[in-house]
C-alpha cells in the first residue's frame, strides 16, 4: 500500500462468514427483533429481560464465533504497518482483537463486557446478565447492562475518530450498510479531508455512490485481496 494514514471502517457484514448475525436485510436481526425494544435505553427501561435475553442469545453466539480470513487479513495489515492502521469497528464481537488486531476502535462496544448504570464502571462479562446480577463493584443488584452504545447514545472515542478521519489519504468501509450515523457520514469525512475512499462489501451499500472505488463480494474474498 503507498497510502501513509489509513482508516478502516468495519460492520456487521465483517463477521457475517463467521457466523454472526448481520442487522438488516434478509435474516438480519432486526428483521426478527425490533431495534427500538432491544437497542434503545427506552426499551431497556421497558423491559430489560427482554434486552438481557437478545444480548445473552449473542453472547452465547460468541463462544462459537471464530475470525475469517477478512479480520486475520486486516491484522496483518496493521502489524506490517505499524501506526498508520487505524481500524474503527461498529461490531461488538471482539473478532478484530481476536484475529490480532492491537487496537481497533469499538465505537458501539463491547459484547463481553458489562456495565453497571449505578458507579458507570465496566468489566469484561461473558455470560449471562440478569436483573439478579450484581455490580462487581458497587454491589447495586438490577443495574448491569450491556457494554455497548444504544440508538440515542454516544458512541465511543469520537474525538479520536474524527481526528484520525481528517488526516487519513484512505479510508476503507468493510461490511457495512452505511444506514446508522454517525458511522455513514465517516466516508464523506475522509473524502472532504482529500482521503481516497474505499467501499467493500457483499453489494451496494446506502453511500455507494460517495465512494472513489469499490470491489463486492464477500469480506473473506475482497478483503485479503484489496489489502494482501
Ligand atoms: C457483507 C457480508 C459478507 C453481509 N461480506 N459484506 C436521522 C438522521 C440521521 C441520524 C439519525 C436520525 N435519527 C436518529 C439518528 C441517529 C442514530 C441513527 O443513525 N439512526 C439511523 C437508523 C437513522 N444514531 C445513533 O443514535 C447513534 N448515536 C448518535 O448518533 O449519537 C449522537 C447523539 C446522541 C444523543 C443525542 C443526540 C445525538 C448510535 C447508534 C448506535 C447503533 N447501535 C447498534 C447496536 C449496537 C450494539 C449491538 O450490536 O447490538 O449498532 S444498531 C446496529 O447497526 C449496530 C451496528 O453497529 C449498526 C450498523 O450496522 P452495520 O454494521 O452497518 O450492519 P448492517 O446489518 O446494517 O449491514 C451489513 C452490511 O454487510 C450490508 O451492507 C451487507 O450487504 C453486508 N454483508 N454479508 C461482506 N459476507
Amino acid at each position: 500500500m503507498t497510502y501513509e494514514k489509513i482508516v478502516i471502517l468495519t460492520g456487521a457484514g465483517l463477521s457475517a462468514e463467521s457466523g454472526l448475525g448481520t442487522f438488516r436485510g434478509a435474516g438480519g436481526l432486526w428483521e426478527e427483533y425490533d431495534l427500538e425494544e432491544v437497542a434503545t435505553p427506552e426499551g431497556f427501561a421497558r423491559n430489560p429481560v427482554k434486552v438481557h435475553d437478545f444480548y445473552n442469545m449473542r453472547r452465547a453466539w460468541l463462544k462459537t464465533a471464530t475470525p475469517n480470513p477478512a479480520h486475520v487479513a486486516l491484522a496483518r495489515l496493521e502489524q506490517e504497518h505499524p501506526g498508520e492502521v487505524l481500524i474503527v469497528t461498529q461490531n461488538i464481537d471482539g473478532l478484530h482483537e481476536a484475529a490480532g488486531c492491537r487496537a481497533p476502535i469499538q465505537m458501539h462496544g463491547e459484547l463481553a463486557s458489562a456495565l453497571c448504570a449505578e458507579c458507570g464502571k465496566s468489566t469484561p462479562w461473558g455470560e449471562d446478565l440478569s436483573l439478579q446480577t450484581p455490580c462487581p463493584f458497587c454491589g447495586a443488584t438490577g443495574a448491569m447492562r450491556p457494554d455497548v452504545v444504544w440508538f440515542g447514545e454516544m458512541p465511543r472515542e469520537m474525538e479520536r475518530i474524527h481526528a484520525a478521519l481528517s488526516a487519513c489519504d484512505l479510508f476503507i468501509a468493510i461490511g457495512t450498510s452505511g444506514t446508522v450515523y454517525p458511522a455513514a457520514g465517516f466516508v464523506a469525512e475522509a473524502a472532504g479531508s482529500g482521503a481516497h475512499t474505499v467501499e467493500l462489501n457483499l453489494d451496494r451499500s446506502e453511500r455507494a455512490s460517495l465512494f472513489a472505488e469499490a470491489d463486492y463480494g464477500p469480506a473473506s474474498a475482497v478483503v485479503p485481496a484489496f489489502v494482501e
